[in-house]
């Protein structure tokens, strides 16, 4: 370890669909939080760590996307993403590459403007504009806040990335290891199979079905001296008409949510997966204190 080990925690936060979560596995190489082209995709602040044994250890803090709620579970995302701006050494504040700021972003520029923590804006998904708009969207935003730096960059691509981390090691202060070279991420592997079988329905179905959804995993059982798991899972939604959707025609909407996650589970956890679905309603869970918590959205997480 050189003497100049240095090691902070890094939140990233931004509206929702903004590439948050694209942009931390990206980081770390690994595919952890779940990723999609709706809005409201992460519910939770998940964890992962960057290990360099050269230059340091990062932990990055992936938050849910800070949005005007609608309901319940909308105010307790928004809460998780408010309060990973507390006790880091680094914030990255994630933006589209417009020069129009909407009032979401203005409204996150104004609680930035109250923090001493270095932001660093970074402006994804430079992909979809030509270099000269990146300019513009450089100066667009330089009047609205002093930042650190602004770092343009293409989560999905890759491009720009490392230049990243070089700039977040300018930022981070001295510091140990917080946890050992092989720690990936806080997210028990239960809590990242429900994810996956969550991300594989927002990726099936339309509307207004998939921000209803939440997964609960009823029994994961490995079998005794195989590499094979048997688990069950239940989709719960919020509507009877949600219901049939999910299951689809004959059963064929939930099989091909299953095919899919069995695929990525079976990698996640390098063996077979025997994995069986159920649909249930919940009636507007959204706005029950009690069943977002029993789905796993608790305040506690929120907290810390
Ligand atoms: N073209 C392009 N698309 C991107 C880039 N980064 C992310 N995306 C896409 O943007 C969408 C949203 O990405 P996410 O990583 O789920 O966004 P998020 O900010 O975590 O969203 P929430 O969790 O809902 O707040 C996905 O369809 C990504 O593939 C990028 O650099 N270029
Ligand atoms: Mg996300």
């Amino acid at each position: 370890m050189s003497e100049e080990f240095k090691s902070g925690f890094v939140t990233i936060i931004g509206r929702p669909n903004v590439g948050k979560s694209t942009l931390m596995n990206h980081l770390i190489g690994q595919k952890i939080a779940i990723t999609s082209n709706k809005p409201q995709t992460t519910r939770n602040r998940i964890q992962t760590v960057y290990t360099d044994m050269e230059r340091g250890q990062i932990v990055f803090v992936d938050t849910p996307g800070i949005h005007h709620a609608k309901n319940k579970l909308g105010e307790y995302m928004v809460k998780v993403a408010k309060t990973s701006m507390k006790d880091v050494d680094v914030i990255l504040w994630l933006v589209e590459p417009d020069t129009s700021v909407g009032s979401g972003d203005q409204e996150i520029a104004k609680q930035l403007s109250g923090v001493d923590i270095p932001v660093i804006l970074v402006i994804n998904k430079v992909d979809t504009v030509p270099r000269e708009k990146i300019l513009e969207v450089i100066n667009t935003y330089k009047e609205l806040l002093e930042f650190a730096e602004i770092v343009p960059l293409s989560a999905l691509r890759g491009q720009n990335c490392d230049e990243l981390v070089d700039c977040l090691f300018k930022y981070l202060p001295e510091g140990p290891m917080f946890y050992d070279e092989d720690t990936v991420t806080d997210q028990p592997e239960r809590q990242i199979v429900a994810e996956i079988i969550r991300e594989k329905s927002l990726h099936a179905l339309n509307e207004e079905v998939p921000h209803g959804i939440a997964v609960s995993i009823d029994q994961m059982k490995k079998r005794k001296g195989k590499k094979f798991y048997d688990i069950d899972a239940t989709i719960i939604c919020e509507r009877d008409s949600h219901k049939g959707i999910i299951i689809g025609k004959q059963g064929a909407m939930l099989k091909k949510i299953g095919t899919n996650a069995r695929f990525e589970i079976e990698r996640l956890l390098d063996a077979k997966v025997n994995l069986k679905l159920w649909v249930k309603v919940k009636k507007d869970w959204r706005d029950s204190d009690f069943l977002i918590q029993n789905f796993g959205y608790r305040e506690d997480e929120s907290d810390n």
